[in-house]
């Protein structure tokens, strides 16, 4: 039995077929998948229905789960190794607008790479739909080795050696989202990274960037973030952006070390032709006649994301940027890993 792969996008991303993620993978069809997910950077695993625990075991063949540190300091409403992408508090009722964990879910929508922010980022981040909204809400993921490959020689030379400070409070900051709990500043210190990764399985080069990354390290604040701005809006022209329109039951999993991805907003209100009016006492809708109803809770995305099996982040190349500024970035990683469940 063979699993079957067809690429979605000229550049990124594939959809597999031919495996059931709701049971055991054999290692031969595993074995297949990663070499898809290697080569294509996202796969799109359409109509699998899995629970919590499938999918923890499926994340699991990639590596240790990564753990979520408790960002806004409420209940939470998944276990620590699922991150929770949705707008639903630890009771599954919709949270208001001004919840500061709606606010800092927010900073997904600015183009990221998972936990470019922890010394040992993410490798790779899977992502099911529980539950939709009724428009909006698609995610958008960008080729980073294909804005490597399109950039001019004389630059790749320039950035091979440079080292960037990547920062939680960097991303929240660009939303105006402040609210951390003391713990959370001991726990997530600015971090060095490499600005070009090399790729160990597929040997390919990427940019490695996010809303996380602050600045250039040994530049002055201003110059590195200019160029940061320049790199980020390169690699999202519209010829390396694959934008996915979730469907119930998708999963889709990437690889952080060589793609960026974005949540798209989406319109919580347009359900049934009713405005979601989250209150005080618990969140309302309310029909165009103005009556209100309990409102049910919806749009709910699962994903999982992953710690680094392999060396991750300063790879070969990158060695001489590790020693230059004096930066552990090549540091063996430590294999753990986290899962994020969104809901929307
Ligand atoms: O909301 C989205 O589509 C993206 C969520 C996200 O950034 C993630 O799951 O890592
Ligand atoms: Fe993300």
């Amino acid at each position: 039995m063979a699993v079957e792969v067809t690429p979605i996008h000229p550049m990124l991303g594939a959809e597999v077929r031919g495996v059931d993620l709701t049971c055991t993978v054999p290692p031969e069809l595993f074995a297949e998948i990663e070499v898809a997910f290697n080569r294509h950077g996202i796969l799109v695993f359409p109509e699998q229905p899995v629970t919590d625990k499938q999918q923890l075991a499926f994340s699991r063949l990639f590596g240790p789960l990564e753990v979520n540190p408790n960002y806004a300091g409420a209940k939470m409403r998944l276990r620590p190794d699922i991150a929770d992408i949705s707008n639903l508090d630890a009771e599954g009722r919709v949270l208001a607008r001004d919840d500061s964990r709606n606010l800092f879910n927010l900073g997904n929508q600015l183009w990221h790479t998972d936990s470019s922010f922890k010394r040992i980022p993410a490798k790779c981040s899977l992502l099911s739909a529980r539950e939709l909204p009724s428009s909006g809400g698609e995610t958008e993921f960008a080729d980073m080795r294909a804005a490597w490959d399109a950039l001019p020689a004389a630059r790749k030379r320039e950035f091979e050696c440079l080292v960037v400070e990547h920062s939680i409070f960097r991303s929240r900051s660009q939303i105006g989202f402040g609210d951390f709990n003391d713990e959370i500043h001991r726990e997530l210190p600015p971090v060095p990274q490499a600005l070009v990764r090399h790729h160990p399985a597929s040997c390919r080069t990427s940019l490695y960037l996010a809303s996380h990354a602050s600045h250039i390290i040994g530049w002055p604040v201003e110059k590195g973030r200019a160029l940061i701005e320049e790199l980020i809006a390169f690699a999202t022209q519209p010829q390396f952006v694959y934008q996915h329109r979730w469907r119930l039951g998708d999963l889709v999993m990437w690889d952080n070390r060589c793609t960026m991805h974005r949540g798209r907003p989406y319109d919580e209100r347009s359900a049934a032709c009713c405005t979601v009016r989250p209150s005080r006492t618990g969140p309302t809708r309310s029909s165009r006649k103005g009556c209100r109803q309990a409102l049910r809770p919806e749009d709910t995305l699962s994903s999982i994301v992953y710690q680094p099996s392999d060396r991750g982040i300063g790879l070969s190349g990158n060695l001489a940027a590790s020693s230059v500024h004096g930066l552990n970035i090549c540091a063996p990683l430590a294999r753990t890993s986290a899962i994020f469940l969104v809901t929307r």
